[in-house]
């Protein structure tokens, strides 16, 4: 029996890579951006205006979901698709990047983590036999594997350690997913900015063997520079015919310079979160509807923009109900944001395809600094 799970490289343009992951929920196109649906929605979104975006996959969270409304539940009422009505693919984070950031009193050991909940500062334990659990009770199509995720900066031995401790939590999380067919289980490589560790941990995970591979580890105050600076090897580490998946990445420049250096997927909340905050993505950079110069702005946000935002409401009326703390603001600027973080991966498909990739980099760059928007 054949996987049902697969990637197809398609094209290729200098690094930038084209592709196709097929899964038994529908295909997933790369370069994809994955919309965060943390707590199981996309928030202001329905699930049918989060695929009319073009989003073919989303995130969900271990760490949020087993807190509320837990994991148990969820498989009870039928998995994570069902519960929120989304029947696509949905890539699951193992939870332990998100217990650093968020929980309270944290102890961790070789087994795994305990923690406190930010909800109610009940105790928890994540290991990654139960992550690998929690992710195949949610119903999870691409789990990943438990690690840690160390802040930056950090002394190389510090990384070393942490590296080395994630890559036997890799195989752990390996043995404990079993054979499962149709569902994917991706390796995080970790190594902070130091190419050595980063090629020790690339090493481990493919000797392992993945459905496809996470850069991660970046993206954590180390800077653009310095991200560039490990995606200009990191992604070669990893074997050419897997997913390589670059994890909370980024903003749109972040996108196009990862997507240049052979990254295949990526997701983050800033489409989302800054939808709700009045942050607006355009070829043209962005913009804060908040501003006064809107008031009386009859203008489109983005006149070449084809979603409800832009198609039916001025910039006026966009700043007015954002002012006015209306819910629709949410829902009108996420879904412009998403829909304009998924013409972006669209434009670089397109432009891969056709062996324009350096000219669309070029005409990103230029759109960008035209001002005065
Ligand atoms: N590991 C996991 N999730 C993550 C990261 C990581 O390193 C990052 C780093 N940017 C974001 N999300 N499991
Ligand atoms: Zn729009």
């Amino acid at each position: 029996m054949t996987s049902r799970f697969s990637f197809d490289l398609q094209a290729t343009d200098g690094k930038a890579r084209k592709g196709v992951i097929s899964t038994p929920r529908g295909d997933i196109r790369t370069p994809a951006f994955m919309p965060v649906g943390t707590a199981a929605t996309v928030k202001a979104m329905m699930p049918e205006s989060v695929r009319a975006t073009g989003a073919d996959i989303l995130l969900g969270n271990t760490y949020h979901l087993m807190l509320r409304p837990t994991a148990e539940r969820i498989d009870r009422l039928g998995g994570l698709h069902k519960f929120m009505n989304w029947d696509r693919p949905i890539l699951t984070d193992s939870g332990g990047f998100q217990v650093m950031s968020l929980a309270g009193l944290r102890k961790l050991t070789e087994k795994g983590v305990t923690f406190k909940s930010h909800i109610d500062g009940s105790r928890h334990e994540l290991t990654p036999e139960r992550s690998m659990e929690i992710q195949r009770l949610l119903g999870s199509d691409i789990v990943m594997c438990f690690d840690e995720c160390p802040a930056l900066p950090a002394t190389d031995a510090e990384v070393s350690k942490s590296m080395q401790m994630s890559m036997r939590w890799a195989a752990r999380s390996k043995d404990a997913f079993g054979d499962r067919p149709g569902h994917a289980l991706f390796g995080i490589q970790q190594g902070g900015v130091t190419k050595d560790l980063r090629a020790e941990s690339a090493a481990l995970l493919r000797d392992i063997e993945f459905d496809g591979y996470a850069v991660g580890g970046l993206a954590v105050g180390e800077g653009q520079e310095a991200m560039f600076g490990v995606l200009d090897y990191a992604p070669d580490m990893l074997p050419e015919h897997k997913p390589r998946y670059l994890m909370g990445v980024g903003k749109p420049d972040d996108i196009v310079g990862a997507v240049a250096r052979g990254i295949d997927m990526m997701d983050c909340v800033l489409p989302s979160r800054s939808g709700r905050t009045g942050q607006v993505f355009t070829r043209h950079g962005v913009v804060n509807i908040k501003n006064a110069r809107h008031a009386d702005d009859p203008r489109p946000l983005d006149e070449n923009c084809t979603c409800p935002a832009c198609s039916n409401y001025s910039r006026a009326y966009l700043h007015h109900v954002f002012r006015s703390n209306e819910m629709i603001s949410g829902m009108l600027l996420t879904w412009h944001n998403l829909h304009y973080f998924q013409d972006l991966m669209q434009g670089m498909r397109d432009a891969i395809e056709i062996g324009a990739f350096d000219k669309f980099v070029t005409d990103f760059h230029e759109g960008r600094a035209q001002g005065d928007i």
